[in-house]
């Protein structure tokens, strides 16, 4: 859509980004082939990781396999066959990868618009830990569990909560109504999208009304909180770092 007076509700700060989805410009990424690739946010934003959007025309594909790089991939639309660890999968919206640092993973579009959010961290070992496994999965066969008790803002946790992993990757569902329950404030840093419905997040001191197809950036210790608006759930995967020494 055009904006004749230059109005956008993207707002890129220091300490926090939220990228509206009118705002996007491709770029061309080496080893993504055939696709509209955004790189919402990394390290030229403050970031400590990426987190790119990609849209595929049918037989797009993608080759993820840097020696430090994990990846992680969620299918947010269409359809993508998945060569991973030896496997070959067909996974359809909803379905996800994790693949291990220095592991090769191939990502083939079935249908023209498959819509792939990924996240790329520089993998930090665990000394004495084995090195996380490369696995798919799908979001519909996780439970979402009531976040700090409440029934309406529930969590689906899709990486496993072990010591070895270094990142978690989370879908967020708020009821109509429902919140964060407080305005967390924590070193963890967070690079999220928008899957569904709408709401307002607060980014520091300041408060954005979102929607699906919104990203968000939030370095570590940013203030965060969040209300869901509107007549439908709205739900958000979001990233974080996790599991590693303070110093
Ligand atoms: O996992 C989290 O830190 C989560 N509760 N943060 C968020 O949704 N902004
Ligand atoms: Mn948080």
């Amino acid at each position: 859509m055009s904006s004749p007076y230059g109005h956008t509700r993207t707002r890129v700060a220091a300490r926090h980004a939220l990228l509206a989805p009118d705002g996007h410009v491709k770029s061309v990424v080496p080893g993504i082939a055939g696709a509209e690739t955004v790189i919402l946010i990394n390290e030229a934003m403050g970031a400590k990781f990426a987190q790119l959007l990609v849209t595929f025309e049918k037989g797009g594909r993608a080759t993820f396999r840097q020696a430090d790089v994990e990846t992680f991939g969620y299918v947010m639309s269409g359809e993508a066959t998945l060569m991973l660890a030896g496997g070959r999968e067909r996974c359809p919206a909803g379905g996800f990868f994790y693949s291990a640092a220095g592991q090769v993973c191939e990502v083939f579009a079935q249908k023209a618009g498959t819509q792939l959010t990924i996240f790329q961290k520089k993998f930090v070992p665990l000394p004495g830990a084995m090195a996380p496994r490369s696995f798919t999965g799908n979001a519909a066969k996780i439970k979402g569990q009531p976040f700090l008790g409440d029934p309406d803002a529930r969590l689906q946790v899709l990486l496993p909560d072990e010591p070895a992993f270094d990142m978690a990757v989370n879908i967020f569902t708020y009821q109509p109504g429902a919140t964060l329950p407080f305005v967390e404030t924590h070193v963890m840093e967070h690079g999220l999208i928008m899957l569904a419905g709408q709401g307002v997040y607060r980014l520091e001191d300041s408060w954005y009304p979102v929607a699906a197809g919104d990203a968000i950036w939030m370095a570590p210790y940013c203030p965060q909180w969040f209300v869901a608006i509107g007549k439908e759930p709205a739900s958000y995967l979001y990233y974080k770092d996790v599991n590693r020494a303070a110093l």
